[in-house]
C-alpha cells in the first residue's frame, strides 16, 4: 500500500504517492502540494557537508567539535560516544551525502570504534559519566533511525547490545532509571548517588525502547519504560504530580517513586516527556494502554493552556496574537527550547479527538511560532537561549545562541500543515544569519551574545546541529513527501522512526477507508 523508495545516492529517500491522510474526526490533513525549492535545499546540504566535512578532518570519531585557543580541534565532552558522528548519520542519509555516510557507518561498525569498545569493555571513557537521556536520544536513536532508512542489521544489533549493557540503570526501587550511565570493563557500575530524577530524561525513552523492542522482537525494552509510563500515569489519575492538573513537576524520586517538589514547564527539565506522549501515541503499533498516552496529551495540553500560555502584545504588530509559555508555580522567561511546542502541538492536531481541538491547537502553535521567530529579531538575526517579557517588551535573558533546532523544527511542522510560504521564508532568514554569524573556517559555531555585532564565537558545534537543526531546515525545502509526516515519527534528537502504527489504529476509522 505504502510505497517507500529508496533511491540511495542519487536523491534523498521519498515516501511515493502517498495518499492523503485525514483525519474522520479532526478533518486535518497535511499539505500535499509542496514543491521542493531545490536551490534552497543544495545550500543547507553544502551547509552539512562542510560542517561533517570539518568534523571529519578535526574531530573524527570523537563526541564534537570545538574550537580553542585558536585551534579547532575534538572534545570527548558527551562521554566518548562519537556523538556527532552517529548524530549526523541519518541527516547524510537523507541529504543523499553517500559518501560520508558509507565512511562514517563503517567506522562506527569497525573493531575500536567508540561504541564496539563500550560493547567489549575496552572503553573506559563511560567511567566519567555520560547522561542516560543524550546517550539514548543521540546515540540509540541515531542507530535506530540509521536501521529504519536503510535496513541495515548490524546496526539494529549495536544498538541492540548498547540497550542491553544500560539496563541496570533501571534497578533503583521504582524501576524509574537514574539520570547518568558509567561503565567499567563493559558493565554498568554506576553507583546510586541522587535519587532526584527528571521529567524529560526519564520520561523521554519509550519512543527509542518500544521501537528496538519491535525492530528486534525482544520485548524486554519496552517492559521498563511501560512500567516507567504506568508510574507516571497512575500518579497523574492519582493527582499526585506536585503541579496542577495535566502537569507534571519536573523533579521523581527514585527512591519513594513520587514526585517531588519541583517547575512545571514545558522547557528545561520536562519538555520532551509532553512531546513523546503524542508521539509514542501516533507512531507505535502495540502501544500499551494507547488511549491514555492521548488523554494525558490532551491533558497537558489543557494544563498548558490554563496555567502556562501567556499572551504579549508586540509594537506595531497587525492584530496578530503572540503567545508564550511560562513556568509553574511562577516564572517570567521563555526559553527558545520550548520553541518545540507549536510542532507538538501540530502531532496533536493531526488526529485530535474533535475538529475544535484540532484548530485550537494549530492557533495556539501558531500564535507560539510568531513568538519564537520574533526572538530571531536581534542584531545578529540569531534567538538568543531566553527571553522575558516586560510592559510587552522582549528582552534578552539568556544571550547566547547554541544553535538549537527547536524553532526550525516547528517551521517544518506547521509548514507541512498549512503549506503557508511564510514559514519557508522565516527559516530561510534564520538560516542567512546562522551562515553569516556561525560559520567560521572549520568549524559552525554557536555565538556567546546575540545582541553583539560581530558576535564572539562559543568555540563548539553542537552534535544537534547536524542531527536536527539542518536536518529539520533540508526537510522544510525538500517536497511534501520527503518523510511524511504518517510514515516516520522524529525523535527528540530528529532521528525518524518508521511509524509502526496504523492510522486506523490511531483514530477510528469509517469502513471502506483506505488507510491502512
Ligand atoms: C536536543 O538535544 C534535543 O532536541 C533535546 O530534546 C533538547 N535539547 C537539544 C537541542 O536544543
Amino acid at each position: 500500500m505504502v510505497c517507500l523508495l529508496k533511491i540511495y545516492n542519487a536523491s534523498p529517500i521519498k515516501v511515493a504517492s502517498y495518499f492523503s491522510l485525514r483525519s474522520p474526526q479532526a478533518n486535518i490533513s497535511w499539505a500535499s502540494n509542496i514543491t521542493a525549492d531545490n536551490v534552497r535545499r543544495d545550500e543547507i546540504v553544502k551547509a552539512m557537508k562542510d560542517a561533517f566535512g570539518s568534523y571529519k578532518k578535526f574531530a573524527w570519531g570523537l563526541d564534537e567539535l570545538i574550537y580553542k585557543q585558536g585551534e579547532v580541534g575534538g572534545d570527548n565532552n558527551l562521554g566518548g560516544v562519537s556523538a556527532t558522528l552517529v548524530d549526523s548519520l541519518d541527516t547524510l542519509y537523507l541529504m543523499g551525502l553517500k559518501e560520508e555516510f558509507d565512511e562514517a557507518l563503517q567506522y562506527l561498525k569497525q573493531d575500536g570504534s567508540s561504541l564496539r569498545n563500550i560493547i567489549e569493555g575496552k572503553q573506559k571513557v563511560l567511567e566519567q559519566r555520560m547522561s542516560l537521556f543524550e546517550f539514548n536520544i543521540r546515540i540509540l536513536g541515531g542507530l535506530l533511525s540509521v536501521h529504519d532508512l536503510t535496513g541495515d542489521k548490524d546496526v539494529l544489533m549495536l544498538a541492540d547490545s548498547l540497550a542491553e549493557i544500560i539496563i541496570p540503570a533501571f534497578s533503583t526501587s521504582s524501576g524509574v532509571p537514574h539520570g547518568t550511565l558509567c561503565f567499567k570493563n563493559g558493565t554498568y557500575s554506576c553507583e546510586p548517588s541522587n535519587p532526584q530524577a527528571i521529567l524529560a530524561e526519564f520520561g523521554t525513552m519509550h519512543l527509542e525502547w518500544a521501537t528496538l523492542s519491535e525492530r528486534t522482537k525482544n520485548p524486554v525494552y519496552e517492559k521498563y519504560t511501560n512500567h516507567v509510563f504506568k508510574i507516571v500515569s497512575d500518579l497523574a489519575e492519582l493527582k499526585e504530580t506536585k503541579a496542577p492538573e495535566g502537569l507534571f513537576s519536573c523533579y521523581f524520586d527514585v527512591n519513594s517513586g513520587t514526585f517531588s517538589n519541583g517547575v512545571a514547564s514545558f522547557s528545561f527539565y520536562s519538555d520532551s516527556f509532553y512531546e513523546y506522549l503524542i508521539k509514542c501515541w501516533r507512531s507505535l503499533g502495540n502501544l500499551e494502554n494507547a488511549e491514555r498516552w492521548r488523554s494525558m496529551f490532551d491533558d497537558a495540553m489543557a494544563g498548558m493552556k490554563t496555567n502556562l500560555l501567556r499572551r504579549w502584545k508586540r509594537p506595531h504588530a497587525s492584530g496578530e496574537v503572540y503567545e508564550w509559555v511560562t513556568q509553574w508555580p511562577r516564572g517570567d522567561t521563555f526559553d527558545h527550547l520550548a520553541c518545540f511546542v507549536p510542532g507538538m502541538l501540530v502531532l496533536g492536531a493531526a488526529e485530535a479527538p474533535t475538529l475544535e481541538l484540532a484548530e485550537e491547537y494549530i492557533e495556539i502553535a501558531k500564535n507560539i511560532m510568531r513568538t519564537c521567530v520574533e526572538m530571531y529579531n536581534t542584531p545578529t538575526g540569531l534567538s538568543p537561549d531566553s527571553v522575558s517579557f516586560i510592559n510587552n517588551q522582549m528582552k534578552a535573558s539568556s544571550k547566547i545562541s547554541w544553535q538549537r533546532p527547536e524553532s526550525v523544527e516547528s517551521l517544518f511542522y506547521l509548514y507541512r500543515i498549512t503549506g503557508d510560504e511564510i514559514y519557508r521564508e522565516q527559516a530561510w532568514t534564520i538560516f542567512q544569519s546562522m551562515k553569516k554569524y556561525y560559520w567560521k573556517p572549520d568549524i559552525w559555531e554557536g555565538c556567546i551574545d546575540v545582541m553583539q555585532l560581530p558576535p564572539t564565537g562559543d568555540g563548539r558545534m553542537q552534535s544537534f546541529f547536524l542531527a536536527e537543526t539542518l536536518k529539520y531546515l533540508y526537510l522544510i525545502y525538500s517536497d511534501s513527501n520527503v518523510m511524511h509526516l504518517d510514515e516516520w515519527v522524529f525523535n527528540t534528537e530528529g532521528h525518524p522512526f518508521k511509524i509502526s502504527k496504523s492510522a486506523c489504529l490511531r483514530s477510528s476509522c469509517k469502513d471502506g477507508d483506505s488507510r491502512v
